[in-house]
């Protein structure tokens, strides 16, 4: 099933034929890099080699005007102006989520957002975001203007498995980033709670973590912590294009205080407090954080 976006379909296509070769190009790539990412962290050869490979694929598609990636300082200008050219797009990618764990082998993913604004943007802007999950299967969830999709992607070729992708009435599970002691006192009270309701489910990479919560419901958190109080997750790169997944699926996404596609973007690699999961959950943190209990 196609998206009806022409420039759209054409990321898409482009993310989906690429995964599989990012999986395959995982072998032998798993050491550190010589540099750090914007963000300061250490890179993975894989991070930069994917980051590489879909930079230069994604900055061809005629309608795409930038592309910027976690392991980019600054957007590759790559045609006209996003957002003012109607039929130009910016595109955000997190070539490699998770890559940490490719030294123990678990799952990791690649995250896509396409916003109709120069970046940085706030997550409103978005026309369509979406993920790539490196699992035992490779799967991708798409979510546009219209709906949801998950495939599953082999040989380049994607196969729809879940249209109208939504969330499960009933949450599940639960997974919560950031270290116990390092948690403000309102988020670990808040957190007590959802361990008495839910399973725990963590493993260290937001995509294997998000899909988890919108295959059994539930609500993933990475919060913003007393030694870091912005957090940890990339507005532009990891939490609107989720924020936006999530959304559209049915769910809900927080910075603590709002949508996440409500926050204000004021620089590239700027770092968000991240929570999705069922809407009832995220109404109770948001309520549980504005009183400080
Ligand atoms: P921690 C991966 O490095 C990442 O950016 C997200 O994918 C993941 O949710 C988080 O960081 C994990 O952080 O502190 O648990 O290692």
């Amino acid at each position: 099933m196609t998206v009806s976006d022409p420039v759209v379909e054409a990321v898409v296509a482009t993310v989906g034929r690429s995964a599989t070769e990012i999986r395959r190009g995982l072998v032998g790539r798993r050491g550190a890099a010589d540099g750090e990412n914007p963000s300061g962290e250490t890179q993975a050869e894989a991070d930069v080699w994917a980051d590489d490979l879909l930079a230069e694929r994604l900055s061809s598609i005629d309608g795409i005007g930038q592309y910027a990636s976690e392991e980019r300082a600054e957007p590759l200008g790559c045609g006209a102006d996003p957002g003012t050219d109607s039929s130009s797009y910016a595109v955000a990618v997190d070539p490699l989520d998770g890559s940490s764990n490719l030294q123990s082998n678990n799952a990791m993913g690649t995250i896509f957002g396409v916003y109709d604004a120069a970046l940085p943007a706030r997550g409103e802007t978005l026309v369509a975001a979406g993920y790539v999950l490196y699992g035992p299967i490779t799967t991708m969830v798409v979510a546009t203007e219209e709906t949801v999709t998950e495939y599953e992607l082999t040989g380049g070729e994607r196969t729809v498995v879940e249209r109208d992708l939504a969330f499960p009435v009933e949450p599940t599970v639960y997974g919560f980033g950031g270290r116990v002691p390092d948690w403000p006192d309102d988020f670990r009270g808040y957190a007590r709670e959802i361990e008495d309701e839910l399973k725990l489910r963590y493993g260290g990479a937001m995509i294997g973590d998000v899909n988890q919560v919108l295959a059994y419901g539930g609500i993933f958190g990475y919060p913003g912590l007393e030694s870091r109080p912005e957090g940890k997750l990339r507005l532009q790169f990891e939490g609107n294009p989720i924020g936006y997944v999530v959304e559209r699926a049915g769910g809900r996404s927080s910075d603590g205080e709002r949508s996440l596609l409500s926050v204000e973007a004021d620089e590239l690699h700027q770092r968000t407090p991240v929570y999705v999961g069922n809407a009832e959950l995220i109404d109770r943190l948001e309520s549980t954080l504005e009183s400080g209990d």
